[in-house]
């Protein structure tokens, strides 16, 4: 039973000492202060409760100053390291943050580049828990008061959320048991699709092989040319920096793919070498 879980937010809401939490103990630097400290994706496997957990911990690159394309560059990278795709993607916010337009923005900026679905697999962490703590509130209560924007985040998250308190060691496995519960009834609601899928290599491919074919060569070619030559250069990048990542994963293959009978990792980059070549 395997779940893979990728742990996204602004620097300083408390990813890594989330992530810490979950997989009990200090394994990702977490700290405070404005500055950034995880600068790349990292990756711990656990066992948890029985359960095979791997944990991607991700940079805060939402405050950071780097252009969209990085940034979604960056964050695919992240969400590659849990191939196939993770079962669960957790948002952090900090409950002593104020839920700002900027926040909103960043969740929709997920909507837009990752797709709606997205949501199917999202949980909202809320951190600090030890203040509504020591105030004897609710986390429901506490969001009553909250801004509209994040009750609409919530709502299509499903409603899936849960307070953490990451300071309070002995609050840590109830808040873990309560966390791999809704990722297994997360799992089990999209049984179908049990994972999120990057779909968006296959999509490029599908559509260079379309505008190869000349097909529909009478609508939009231009656009179409446009649109593949900015996906080849988007791909290329993005085959530059998740070769490292593939190489491992096919050496890993064979213990990912144990229990069960996935199908081999398609390596797009190098499926897209072969077709220049021809
Ligand atoms: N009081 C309290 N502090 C927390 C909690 N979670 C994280 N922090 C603190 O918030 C700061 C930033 O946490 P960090 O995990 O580095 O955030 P990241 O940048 O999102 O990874 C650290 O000093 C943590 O100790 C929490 O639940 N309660
Ligand atoms: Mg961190």
């Amino acid at each position: 039973d395997e779940v893979r879980i990728v742990v996204i937010g602004k620097t300083g809401v408390g990813k890594s000492a989330t992530a810490n939490s979950i997989i009990g103990e200090p394994y990702f630097t977490s700290r405070p202060g404005a500055a950034s400290v995880t600068v790349n994706c990292e990756k711990k496997v656990v066992n948890i409760l029985g359960k095979k957990v791997s944990i991607v911990d991700t940079p805060g690159i939402f405050d950071t100053r780097v252009s969209s394309e990085t940034l979604e560059i960056e964050i695919r990278k992240c969400i590659a390291m849990t191939l196939p795709g993770p079962h669960a993607v957790l948002f952090v916010l900090n409950l002593n943050d104020r839920y700002t337009d900027n926040d909103y923005k960043v969740y929709k900026y997920f909507l837009e580049h990752f797709g709606d679905k997205i949501l199917n697999y999202g949980i909202v962490v809320f951190t600090n828990a030890d203040a509504i703590q020591r105030a004897n509130q609710s986390l429901d209560n506490f969001l009553e008061n909250s801004p509209e924007t994040l009750k609409d985040v919530l709502k299509f998250f499903g409603n899936r959320k849960i307070a953490f308190n990451n300071i309070d060691k002995s609050q840590t496995r109830i808040q873990v048991q309560c966390l791999i519960t809704i990722i297994d009834a997360l799992k089990q609601g999209n049984h179908n699709d049990p994972y999120y899928e990057d779909k968006n290599f296959r999509r490029v491919d599908e559509l260079l092989r379309k505008v190869m074919q000349g097909e529909e060569k009478h609508r939009k070619t231009e656009e179409q040319l446009d649109e593949a030559k900015l996906e080849i250069k988007k791909l290329n990048e993005y085959c530059r920096i998740r070769d490292e990542d593939l190489k491992a994963l096919k050496l890993e293959w064979p213990r990912i793919n144990a229990a069960k009978d996935l199908p081999q990792p398609e390596n797009y980059c190098e499926k897209e070498d072969k077709s220049a070549d021809t």
